[in-house]
């Protein structure tokens, strides 16, 4: 149906007719006078006149991939971690020079304005913002792909550091105005908790079930760079079954009146701040089956508007988890398979096994998801029931290929039969999906070395790499401008959506007028931030001073610890020898704690210690400066990571599934100092050895530590600079009003084992750190080398990433348009 009569084309590309946009917006969808709007009205307009360019695309996409009947790829996360869109829009849409230029003449200030849009922080860390990461490759290379989550009221916490602590406040990125999403009043689906089950035969019945909760759909338009193609973000927003109670409300019990309500609304209340460990909490397991019973209903709703039945489902669709907090989609499809639609097991079971792929993301054991069996029993027992019957059948087939193991069926079993009894969801993934991947090569060969080892061995076909990938768009051409500019004169523009062509800046290297322009464009960056911290923290760093970077959440696994260590030992040899030709360094921190991780807390109130310690320290000078930046975030590293020379990627080999900071400092032309961990190792591969800094032990010697005796005491006793470095902390030097404050840290190191054996790593990472002075003080040397860097990272584009998983693990192809 083609209605091109009843509408007028939004599509204007000129700035006179988006000024109008703009205007129009601004009165009547804002309802404000333009003599009196505030910047964040004129925010509001923009985006939504910017919305407006890229609905029409929108609606082609979505005509095309029904009259094609294309196979689609649902992307189930509990994570997006999106972060401004109005940018990333006018990029997508080579609009940016159109928009600037119409807000001018009304006198607004772009830049200012796009700095105005809150950040979508529908996420912890590296699992929510790779999900944005492969919406944004997905929609540019015509994936029919649609990613589905939870819409949180409340996002990430904000991060305030109050006297050196972080203190968490609640984020309201929604604002008054809705302006960030389509609600869908219309797409509206019941997801049902508890109740009873009846058995009739081999007919299972489920009854009663009380606190049902509607769930709402809201979408987000995500375009493609420089194509037509635009997918969709669809979020849940969870909606009570009954408004008020008027009854109650009548008889002037308002808090009763609205406790049913508000409790069944809680379900997408908040984002659980917490990738530290899994804390069993009974309203998160509704989170998971609250977004996954909707998602499931609208992809099966969706299949039959233009399918009679659902037996060829799998050639139609493909449905990811990302990692285990979706799972529960196995048994709810099983589900529908066999209650709604009357399929017999076997039949539904190969279904459900072909529609699903599952990635791991962490083999922290700390980290893998189990749910008492009793929990799911109470909300979801028909659930409980498929996932006892899936693990019956199951372990009939483990048994008939590996006879009289009852040890090893013991140990593959989906329920962990020691203590209260769990389901062990990411078995669950692994039984239920034909494909499961890890996101870097060397997590991949370590998962199935530990925790799937069992699994690997029954299933050898299943698994497989997929190593991540950073968009292009948002980390290199957004967020460093000046960088962008100096590659599109030496190699054309086309990079962008063809990320191997950096390879060919390796010749620039040699040229010293481009060598030059290079270290213009990181000196340009690193003023920006500059004055950013300037302005948020009041302090000057210097902009010549090396920039050494690490940013990520704080977590001992990724060892902020060792770089603090390394910075008090560097503030002891200087004021040894003050006057020694030091390379003047600023070591930048930012990162959030989960706010039940203690340690993690105690080490940002460290850093913030040792930085009013150093940074006061006349002696110093800007010899060293510490610097911590509040709040974390997708905006937030858009400014940080193109200022980097120097990329900290230091967590314990073996620890790190892949990292993606790691990828997005290189790709904006930092140095790592590293360990060969995660895609360390295949960044090392990609940009030389000699372009890297990488230390310490491999994961085979980290192992063979465990599992022969680690004496990091013996390593304290040995070393004069970490002796006197962990005494000063653990004697108050960094804390003189409460002088224990960091005697635990003393104790983790030396006393109680040291598990990440920082300790072990110490002595390399201070002497790597001594060749990246002694590298810097060459700058055009150093900038050679970053050079290098950069051009290495072709691989590393999540478009590569994404067509990976279209080719090997969804067999899905581009939407013609
Ligand atoms: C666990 C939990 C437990 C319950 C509360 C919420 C929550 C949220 C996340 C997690 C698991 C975190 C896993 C994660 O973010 N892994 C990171 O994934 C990146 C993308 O693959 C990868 O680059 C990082 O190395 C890996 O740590």
């Amino acid at each position: 149906m083609s209605l091109p009569f009843l509408y007028d084309s939004a599509n204007q590309h000129d700035a006179e007719s988006m000024k109008k946009a703009i205007a129009n917006k601004l009165m009547y969808s804002i309802g404000k006078d333009p003599r009196v709007a505030q910047p964040k009205d004129w925010m509001d307009a923009t985006f939504l006149a910017v919305r407006d360019q890229m609905v029409e695309r929108w609606m082609e996409t979505t005509r095309a991939q029904y009259s094609q009947d294309v196979k689609r790829v649902y992307y189930l996360s509990m994570e997006f971690l999106i972060g401004r869109a109005l940018s990333n829009a006018l990029l997508a849409l080579d609009m940016e020079d159109v928009v600037r230029a119409a807000l001018d003449e009304m006198g607004v200030d772009y830049d200012e304005l796009v700095g105005l849009e809150p950040d979508a922080a529908l996420g912890n860390g590296g699992l929510g913002r790779l999900a944005a990461c492969f919406l944004d490759s997905m929609a540019t290379l015509g994936i029919p792909g649609m990613g589905y989550g939870i819409r949180y009221q409340f996002g990430m916490f904000k991060q305030r550091i109050i006297e050196g602590r972080q203190v968490e406040v609640p984020d309201t990125w929604l604002g008054s105005v809705n302006i960030v999403d389509f609600p869908r009043d219309e797409v509206c689906y019941r997801v049902r908790f508890g109740g009873r089950l009846e058995l009739e035969g081999k007919k299972v019945r489920w009854l009663d079930s009380q606190n049902d909760v509607l769930a709402v759909a809201h979408d987000i338009v995500i375009p493609g760079y420089a194509t037509k193609s635009t997918n969709t973000l669809r979020l849940w927003t969870a909606r009570s079954t009954r408004e008020i109670n008027l009854k109650k409300f009548n008889q002037g019990d308002y808090f009763s009146a609205v406790e049913e309500k508000n409790l069944s609304e809680n379900v997408s209340r908040v984002l659980y701040p917490d990738d530290s460990t899994y804390v069993g909490k009974e309203l998160r397991l509704r989170q998971e089956y609250f977004f996954v019973a909707a998602s499931l209903q609208d992809i099966i709703h969706r299949y039959l508007s233009t399918h009679d039945n659902l037996d060829r489902l799998e050639d139609k669709v493909a449905i990811h988890l990302n990692d285990t907090h979706p799972v529960l989609a196995i048994p709810e499809l099983m589900r529908i398979l066999l209650d709604d639609y009357n399929y017999e097991w076997d039949e539904a079971w190969a279904m459900t096994s072909k529609v699903f792929s599952y990635t791991n993301h962490t083999l922290m054991s700390e980290a893998l998801e189990t749910w008492p069996v009793d929990m799911i029993g109470r909300l979801l027992p028909r659930h409980l029931k498929i996932i006892f019957d899936i693990n019956e059948a199951f372990l009939k087939e483990v048994a008939l290929v590996v006879p009289n193991d009852t040890d090893f069926l013991r140990r593959v079993s989906l329920i962990e039969e020691h203590g209260d009894r769990k389901v062990r969801m990411a078995y669950l993934a692994v039984v239920g999906s034909h494909k499961i991947n890890g996101v870097s090569a060397l997590h991949s060969d370590l998962m199935v070395e530990s925790i799937f080892a069992d699994f690997a061995r029954l299933y050898p076909e299943r698994f497989t790499n997929v190593t991540n990938g950073v968009t292009p768009r948002r980390w290199l051409a957004l967020a460093n401008p000046s960088l962008s500019k100096l590659i599109d004169g030496a190699i054309g523009q086309t990079w962008r959506a063809n990320l191997t062509e950096l390879a060919e800046l390796k010749g620039s290297a040699d040229f010293p007028q481009f060598v030059e322009a290079f270290r213009e464009a990181k000196l340009e960056n690193k003023k920006r931030l500059a004055n950013y911290v300037a302005r948020t923290l009041g302090g000057v760093i210097n902009p010549h001073a090396l920039f050494d970077v690490q940013v990520k959440r704080i977590h001992e696994y990724k060892r902020q610890l060792l770089n603090v260590l390394h910075v008090i030992t560097r503030y002891n040899q200087i004021l040894a020898n003050p006057d020694k030709n030091w390379q003047p360094r600023v070591v930048i921190f930012a990162g959030k704690a989960a706010s039940a991780y203690h340690m993690a807390k105690l080490v940002i109130q460290l850093i913030n210690d040792v930085g009013i310690k150093i940074n006061n320290d006349h002696r110093i000078g800007d010899k060293l400066k510490v610097v911590f930046l509040p709040n974390y975030s997708v905006s937030l590293a858009e400014i940080i990571i193109p200022a980097a020379d120097l990329s900290e990627q230091i967590s314990t080999a073996g620890t790190e599934a892949s990292g993606t900071g790691n990828m997005k400092f290189a790709l904006n032309g930092a140095l790592t100092i590293g360990t060969l961990d995660g895609a360390n190792v295949e960044m090392q591969d990609a940009v030389g050895a000699d372009n890297m800094f990488i230390f310490g032990n491999t994961t085979e010697e980290v192992g063979e530590l465990r599992a022969n005796g680690y004496n990091p005491r013996a390593i304290y006793e040995g070393n004069k600079d970490l002796r006197d470095t962990l005494n000063m902390l653990a004697s108050g030097y960094f804390s003189p009003t409460e002088p224990e404050r960091y005697r635990v840290i003393f104790d983790v190191l030396v006393n109680w084992g040291d598990h990440y054996q920082l300790l072990a790593d110490f002595e390399s990472y201070v002497a790597t750190q001594a060749k990246v002075d002694a590298l810097y003080a060459k700058p055009e040397e150093w900038a050679k080398r970053a050079i290098y860097n950069v051009a290495g990272m072709g691989h590393f584009s999540s478009d590569r990433t994404i067509k990976e998983y279209a080719d090997r693990i969804w067999y899905t192809k581009p939407v013609k348009l």
